[in-house]
């Protein structure tokens, strides 16, 4: 009799704790279902407009003449890519840094940026940082036919690619830029008032000209103006 007691007893004790267990996964179940149900994790595209004001707004691949002024034109060294900041406060430039494709850093930012500011780098400015930093002098690496060029935030734990844009040959022909334009920068557009697009591909051509170093609108050759007075932009 008093071992079916003691049997009864270690049942009660093994259900209880089993219960326990169910309980606590149960539980556990409830907070990760909130959790999940709690973060919003957007698309890469999404998120970069989201977490960072700072964005890639125009590109110049295939330079054709001296976009950077020293007086020699140099296909590295005249590539161009510009930021702007699309936010209400500035942004600390420190923590950004471009890449193309291969994901290699080329160049690091410095410095504030405005509101609506944009910031430039060019090709050489590129190899400058290179070379101070003891890296392999390459430029921005732009290449002509297609590539992605991809803007990183370092972070305290980790690096963190806050907008990307790829772009194609049409974009990287000579003297044509590709950057952002419109209400918030959302639609990139093709800049071809130096080198006119006729083809049916995409982007299509627009006869905009390149505005390195200023917010993107559209100048075109007929309402502005001389190489000169171009390049005077630039620098
Ligand atoms: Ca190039
Ligand atoms: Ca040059
Ligand atoms: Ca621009």
């Amino acid at each position: 009799m008093g071992r079916s007691w003691e049997i009864v007893v270690w049942l009660l004790v093994f259900a209880a704790a089993a219960a326990v267990v169910i309980g606590i996964v149960r539980s556990e179940a409830a907070v990760t279902g909130v959790t999940a149900g709690s973060v919003v994790v957007p698309a890469p595209g999404a998120m970069a407009a989201a977490v960072d004001d700072l964005r890639l707004s125009e590109i110049l691949a295939g330079p054709a003449r001296d976009w950077d002024g020293d007086g020699v034109f140099d296909a590295r060294r005249d590539e161009w890519l510009e930021l702007e900041n699309y936010g209400a406060a500035p942004v600390d430039l420190g923590a950004y840094r471009v890449s193309d494709a291969d994901s290699t850093i080329r160049f690091a930012f410095s410095g504030s940026l405005a509101p609506g500011a944009v910031a430039l780098v060019n090709g050489r400015q590129a190899e400058d940082w290179q070379r101070s930093v003891g890296r392999t002098v390459s430029g921005l690496s732009l290449n002509n036919a297609g590539d992605t060029v991809i803007l990183f935030r370092i972070g305290a734990t980790d690096t963190i690619a806050v907008d990307t844009k790829t772009y194609n040959s049409i974009e990287g022909a000579s003297d044509r830029s590709t950057g952002r334009f419109g209400a918030g920068g959302t639609v990139w557009t093709l800049f071809d008032g130096l080198n006119k697009y006729t083809g049916s591909g995409q982007p299509r051509g627009t006869g905009c000209l390149p505005t390195p170093g200023s917010e993107n609108g559209c100048p075109t050759p007929a309402s502005s103006t001389t190489w000169g007075k171009i390049k005077a932009r630039f620098r």
